[in-house]
């Protein structure tokens, strides 16, 4: 699109949004201003970097075989850049502890280290973006009786526990390098297949490790701790120990932050509306933004009403400075740069069209009862130029606008991607 055309379809964007009330400079400011963490996992279906890596487990699947996936550290760096570089916006980069630098050592879960980590924080340093991290408590054999912090033995308890105390320390030293807090993010599979004769017992286990996982207390300004429920997992369909409600509990009476994953609820429930719920009473949360589509819980965001649901809560909540975004899905049926750069547009693209609705008029309209013109304008706003917005965003942030990314990503497969 030639400039001068972007910039004249903004001006009359900017001309129509005023009269609503709305100030799409300010706008633009805002989203500017939202981190998305982007998940090390959709560049290598899961994978990561350890030597004895173990097949996926844990209840995910990453299905397909598209060519071209990240085998090593610095190929999934290069794949992360290309797709930052394609994403408007300054943004982070979540990693999974097994994803470390290991130097072809075989280092157990229970082991890990910052050190393990020196090239992703230098790398991050080097790109002037935030880290996130989660402890990898699947792909293990330590995990294949699909139990980890409630397991009934001890000892494998004590293993998981460890690794995840392991977590924390690498968060908090990446917290600490890079001048942003990592959000550390536990989230385990344990859970059964069938209908099990005790669902109290691994839930009593499971507080009991959080509280060891999380008793050494670290600065907040390095380091946060997220926790993450389901509701059921591949293989695990009968019973998730770690279900929302007992993570809610656990979050509330610990302050600790409540990940939400949008792919881990009843289909017909609505993870957006769960939000100013769960804020009334922990401070912060982390989402966990992805789709799920029937068995599947980690389908590529695309731009759907559950998606601009979730970024009208946190707009019209003012919940974004107590939010942090991450994304969570795995295609590896499609380019995985191109996956990153979709679901992430997708994401800026949900709340650049809801920070430009009228939503204060909305908010006004509701407190004097006339639902009437409330309904109306939320109809009308659907279709106001707000693309002509978002695609000056682009052009502002020297990412590219429309679909002229996909042509840098077909070109960045054809030369690197095809080569692997
Ligand atoms: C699994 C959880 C979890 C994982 C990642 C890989 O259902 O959503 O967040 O997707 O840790
Ligand atoms: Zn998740």
């Amino acid at each position: 699109m030639r400039k001068a055309n972007l910039d004249r379809a903004y001006r009359l964007a900017r001309e129509r949004y005023a009269g609503l009330g709305v100030d799409t400079d300010e706008v633009l400011r805002q989203l500017a201003s939202v981190p998305l963490s982007l998940h090390c996992w959709q560049g290598d279906d899961v994978g990561g970097f350890e030597q004895a890596g173990g097949d996926l487990s844990g209840g995910l699947v990453a299905t397909g075989n598209y060519p071209g996936k990240a085998r090593t550290p610095d190929e999934l760096r290069a794949d992360a850049a290309q797709a930052l570089s394609l994403i408007p916006g300054r943004h982070r980069f979540n990693l999974h502890a097994s994803y470390g630098e290991f130097g072809g050592r075989k280092v157990d879960r229970n082991q890990v280290a910052p050190e393990h980590f020196r090239g992703w924080i230098a790398w991050a340093k080097s790109l002037g973006i935030g880290l996130d991290f989660n402890p990898t408590c699947f792909s293990h054999p330590k995990a294949d009786g699909g139990f980890t912090l409630s397991h009934q033995d001890k000892a494998v308890r004590r293993f998981w526990i460890e690794h995840c105390q392991a977590c924390r320390e690498i968060g908090a030293a990446m917290g600490r390098a890079l001048g942003s807090p990592t959000v550390t993010n536990v989230w385990i599979p344990d859970g059964m297949k069938d209908t099990p004769a005790d669902r109290r017992g691994p839930r009593e286990r499971l507080a009991e490790s959080l509280d060891a996982v999380f008793r050494k207390k670290l600065n907040p300004k390095h380091n946060l701790d997220a926790i993450e429920g389901k509701l059921f997992g591949i293989g695990a369909e009968s019973y998730t120990v770690g279900m929302h409600e007992f993570y809610l509990g656990y979050a509330v009476k610990h302050q600790k932050l409540v990940c939400l994953d949008a792919g881990h609820y009843h289909p017909s429930e609505n993870m957006a509306d769960k939000i100013s719920s769960v804020l009334c009473f922990v401070p912060e949360i982390l989402l966990h933004v992805s789709r799920g589509v029937r068995w599947d819980s980690d389908h590529v965001v695309t731009l759907t009403d559950d998606l601009l649901a979730i970024a009208q809560e946190l707009v019209r909540g003012s919940y974004l400075k107590r939010t942090h975004l991450g994304l969570d899905f795995f295609d590896a049926s499609i380019n995985r740069v191109a996956a990153w750069v979709i679901g992430a547009r997708n994401l800026l693209r949900a709340l650049c069209f809801a920070m430009l609705e009228p939503w204060a008029s909305y908010q006004r309209l509701e407190r004097e009862g006339d639902y009437t013109a409330r309904l109306a304008l939320m109809e009308e706003a659907k279709t106001l130029p707000w693309s002509a917005v978002w695609d000056y965003h682009c052009a502002q942030q020297e990412a590219p606008v429309g679909e002229t990314w996909l042509a840098d990503v077909k070109r960045y497969e054809a030369e690197v991607q095809s080569a692997r």
